[in-house]
């Protein structure tokens, strides 16, 4: 874990481990799970089930980010997931909205969402930073180079944990200046967000460098492309065993919130890492 990390800031219990993130994408073509849980009620189930498996935060997005996504409209991306936050808020989970609508934001805190999580570290819509200012709520920031519809096609850095560090270390700057302060922040390189596999690797290897101070640190690798790539160009269900390995890295390297897909799994890994460790 980093120094400035409280679990508690989040809503969470403190568990000597990362804590996890179950991925919940109400979307029709999200890239590991497109349309498996489209509709509110398979939303919903979905979310119970993950946490019954042991996640800490449900993450639920309703828009793709996926290389080559078409963007939604506000009301088309509240429309999918407001029903679904509030059910599972209702459940007194604690849930966290991925999007970087202002608007969004706003509708799905009011709903009982804890967290914002923008892949678009609170940039991507000019009253994001204070409508989190505003609502207290702590908030996920991530580095993505370009746009969803084009960041796969010719990424490039002279340094990439440089140049995505500094952007980091900007965007906590800025939400400091919103008023936000760095112990609701957690920061967070944005695995495959404009990035070839060197470049995901230089990130992994490199993730205590890329820590703020006072902010904690999110890791996101589950089932990516670069996975694959590393492998036998599986297919995402089939990249469970690589985004454990990363898992595991994550939590060694001191990663605060791992955003995973499958939860069970990525437990029961981190529970043995963590007795091997000497700590269970
Ligand atoms: N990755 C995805 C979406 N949101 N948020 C953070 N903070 N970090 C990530 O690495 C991250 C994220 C992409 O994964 P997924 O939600 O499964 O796919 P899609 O964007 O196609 O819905």
């Amino acid at each position: 874990m980093t120094a400035g990390f409280d679990p508690a800031r989040f809503g969470c219990a403190p568990a000597g481990r990362p804590l996890l993130m179950g991925v919940i994408n109400v979307t029709p073509d999200s890239f590991s799970d497109g349309g498996l849980h489209a509709t509110a009620d398979a939303a919903i189930a979905h979310g119970r089930s993950l946490a019954a498996a042991g996640a800490d935060i449900l993450d639920i997005g309703g828009e793709s980010t996926r290389p080559g996504a078409a963007e939604i409209t506000a009301a088309e991306e509240a429309a999918r997931i407001l029903p679904v936050i509030e059910a599972l808020a209702g459940d007194g989970f604690v849930v966290s909205v991925d999007t970087r609508r202002a608007r969004v934001m706003e509708a799905a805190l009011a709903r009982g969402a804890r967290i914002v999580n923008d892949v678009t570290a609170l940039s991507g819509d000019r009253d994001s930073l204070a409508v989190v200012a505003r609502s207290g709520a702590p908030a996920i920031l991530m580095h993505m180079q370009g746009e969803p519809a084009t960041m796969q096609v010719a990424p490039r850095y002279d340094d990439v944990v440089r140049e995505v560090g500094a952007f980091l270390a900007a965007r906590v700057a800025a939400c400091a200046a919103a008023g936000i302060d760095r112990g609701r922040l957690c920061v967070d390189p944005g695995i495959g967000f404009g990035k070839t596999v060197a470049h995901n690797l230089a990130l992994l290897r490199a993730l205590p460098a890329l820590c703020v101070a006072g902010c904690g640190l999110l890791v996101g690798a589950s089932r990516k492309a670069f996975i694959g790539k590393l492998s036998r160009g599986e297919s995402p269900p089939e990249r469970v065993p690589g985004s454990i390995a990363v898992a595991l890295h994550a939590a060694a390297a001191g990663a605060d919130i791992l955003r995973v897909h499958d939860v069970a799994e990525t437990r029961q890994a981190l529970e043995v890492w963590r007795a091997l460790q000497g700590a269970g």
